[in-house]
């Protein structure tokens, strides 16, 4: 157990709560992030079961007519974030909700954190119908990634690399190439609370408005044939996967039938076969505007270790131990691969670490019998998250902290990771 972890982290999670929801970080980050939310509400549920709830029944109440979860929810009191509410107009658009939101989509690791937040207390949860009231938008939800979000192969797609949430991974570098920036005025306003040495940088900023300023001037059409950035990423797929199981469970809860979701689960662990690397030892993205795998090892790749019964878990974990991620070498498990030329041990999502990638690693080793890799990244989270001030990210070799501080999930994920050994 680290010592001072529960109060610090509580702390965090009190100074960023909003009422409402919790913001990931009072300055870089002024309003509600979808799986932020979802990554908060699973270690808020030791804390506050209830708040747990709210945060997740309060990004369900701004979902889309056509069943999206928007990737930020915005805050009215607050315009010192870019791109605001102000370039999304979500106004505009039929079927989006009253509150403004952006159009995007991030991970769907919504369901499974339901289910755990359900768990938490299971009587109050029942006592206040939160499933009842979760199960309806959970399913909507991954109703629009089958109908509107899957590749041909059945895999999830991004439509902006902002909806992987591994925002600048070198598995966006290709894609983001054939894209020419038509927006020159780039606001900052992240480099008030971070070095720009460890953010995107502008040339990538003015392709992300010019990626999300051509998906909304199609009023947010998933199907249009002229959007710019068309992606299959193995992460999204495997959250949402994992989220299905879990949906099952939730179902199964409220008296619904699960086994169709058990269904898609499997079809969508079957599907990453696609994006399968044997060479590389590593699941890959692929760009669908030119069917291009990007070969990069990067924890997006690592992240279906979290499904049953796939079928290279063993090569999988051989890579997570290999030179290129170095579990139990490194620091927590690097964004992507120490050895490649893209490595960037202070860039975001290009080679620090992060604690929510830690955290599903973690899971997934746990699942595994590998208690003590397990354990391992546990500590080291526990560590860090404190001795950090509960960092955004680390240098992967030195655990210095990256990126903005008192991070909502950081504190959320480390509480978590420490109560399950805590309480086994
Ligand atoms: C980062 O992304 C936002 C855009 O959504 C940004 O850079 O401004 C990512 O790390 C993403 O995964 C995260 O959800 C978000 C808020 O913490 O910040």
């Amino acid at each position: 157990m680290t010592s001072g972890l529960e109060p610090a982290a509580t702390r965090v999670l009190v100074s960023n709560w909003r009422g409402r929801y919790t913001v990931p970080a009072g300055g870089l980050y002024p309003h509600q992030w979808s799986w932020d939310s979802a990554f908060i509400a699973i270690g808020l549920r030791h804390l506050s079961p209830r708040r747990a709830q709210q945060e997740l029944d309060s990004l369900f109440s701004a979902q889309w007519a056509d069943g999206r979860l928007p990737h930020i929810v915005f805050s009215p009191t607050r315009n010192d974030y870019s791109p605001g509410a102000s370039f999304w107009r979500s106004g505009d658009v039929a079927g989006a909700p009253p509150v403004a939101t952006s159009g995007l989509i991030q991970p769907a690791n919504h369901a499974w954190a339901a289910l755990l937040v359900h768990q938490a207390d299971e009587q109050e949860s029942r006592r206040r119908r939160f499933l009842d009231r979760a199960y309806p938008s959970l399913v909507r939800w991954h109703d629009y990634l089958s109908t509107r979000r899957s590749s041909p192969d059945r895999l999830a797609v991004v439509l902006h690399p902002w909806e992987s949430g591994t925002d600048n991974s070198p598995l966006w570098d290709d894609p983001l190439s054939r894209v020419r920036a038509t927006v020159t005025e780039i606001p900052r306003p992240d480099l008030e609370h971070a070095p720009s040495s460890e953010r995107p940088s502008n040339a990538e900023y003015g392709k992300y408005l010019t990626i999300a300023a051509a998906y909304r001037d199609t009023g947010y059409d998933d199907a249009d044939a002229g959007l710019l950035f068309r992606v299959e990423d193995p992460l999204s797929t495997a959250l949402w996967a994992r989220s299905e199981f879990a949906l099952a469970e939730i179902a199964e809860q409220v008296g619904a039938p699960g086994e169709h979701h058990r269904d898609r689960a499997r079809a969508l662990t079957m599907a990453l076969d696609e994006l399968w690397d044997g060479e590389l030892g590593c699941y890959l993205a692929r760009d669908l505007r030119t069917g291009e795998r990007q070969r990069h090892r990067t924890v997006n790749g690592l992240a279906p270790l979290l499904l049953p019964d796939l079928p290279h878990a063993d090569e999988l974990l051989a890579t997570l131990r290999s030179g290129s991620f170095a579990l139990g070498r490194a620091v927590m498990v690097p964004s992507a691969d120490l050895t490649a030329p893209t490595f960037d041990r202070s860039r975001y999502w290009r080679g620090p670490s992060w604690f929510n990638i830690a955290w599903l690693l973690a899971m997934a080793l746990l699942e595994r019998g590998e208690r003590a890799a397990a354990r391992e990244l546990e500590r080291q989270m526990g560590r860090l998250a404190v001795a950090s001030g509960f960092a955004e990210y680390v240098d992967p070799w030195t655990g210095e902290p990256r990126g903005t501080l008192s991070f909502s999930w950081t504190a959320a994920l480390a509480l978590d990771l420490e109560r399950r050994f805590r309480d086994q």
